[in-house]
């Protein structure tokens, strides 16, 4: 094993996140964690599901702690602007590029504005989170994939529009669960 690197697999990976769940997800361990595991693209394949107009979620594992996710990004696909919830989330870009772009929420009047704090582009490798308010899009022209970790799972989330500083709830589908489509 390349040195630095602590798991390979999606096997090991699952059973040090269940071990991270008994502490409760520990962000700084989590994170130095997920730097440096690394998962081989063929133990991914399983889970890629393609929409050609948007991005799909399709779940690897969920207990009550968390849920793993692998993202599939298409060209030019890219997730609205939207809020995790005050949930421990990581996302790490498998293959391909990805745009984080970060917002925070600045009391308004009776509202809010939404204030943009950062944007990254990330290669293969990079990790993002945890996430608070933020938009993912692929701008490139090949497929992007990434592995997200949710702490605790979620099934709705608030969905800003930016322009006109207003949220609405989404519910959340998957497209497919453990290698099966939905
Ligand atoms: N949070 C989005 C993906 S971007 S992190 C989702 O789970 O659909
Ligand atoms: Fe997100």
């Amino acid at each position: 094993m390349t040195p630095g690197v602590e798991c390979a697999g999606l096997h090991a990976l699952i059973d040090r996140l269940n071990r991270f769940a008994e502490s409760r997800f520990p962000v700084r361990e989590v994170h130095a964690f997920l730097q440096t595991a690394r998962i081989p693209l063929s133990e991914l394949q399983p889970y890629i599901f393609i929409a050609p107009d948007h991005y799909t979620r399709n779940l690897i594992y969920k207990c009550p702690e968390f849920e793993l996710l692998l993202v599939v990004w298409p060209p030019g696909q890219g997730s609205p602007v939207h809020g995790h919830e005050g949930e421990k989330c990581w996302a790490r870009v498998e293959q391909g590029r990805l745009r984080f772009t970060n917002f925070r929420e600045i009391p308004e009047g009776d509202g809010f504005r939404l204030q943009k704090t950062s944007e990254k582009i990330g290669d293969a490798g990079h990790l993002d989170g945890p996430a608070d308010i933020h938009g993912v899009d692929n701008l490139f022209d090949t497929l992007a994939l990434s592995l997200h970790v949710y702490s605790h799972p979620y099934d709705a989330c608030d969905i800003y529009d930016v322009e006109a500083n207003i949220k609405t709830r989404k519910r959340m589908h998957y497209d497919s669960r453990f290698g099966i489509p939905e």
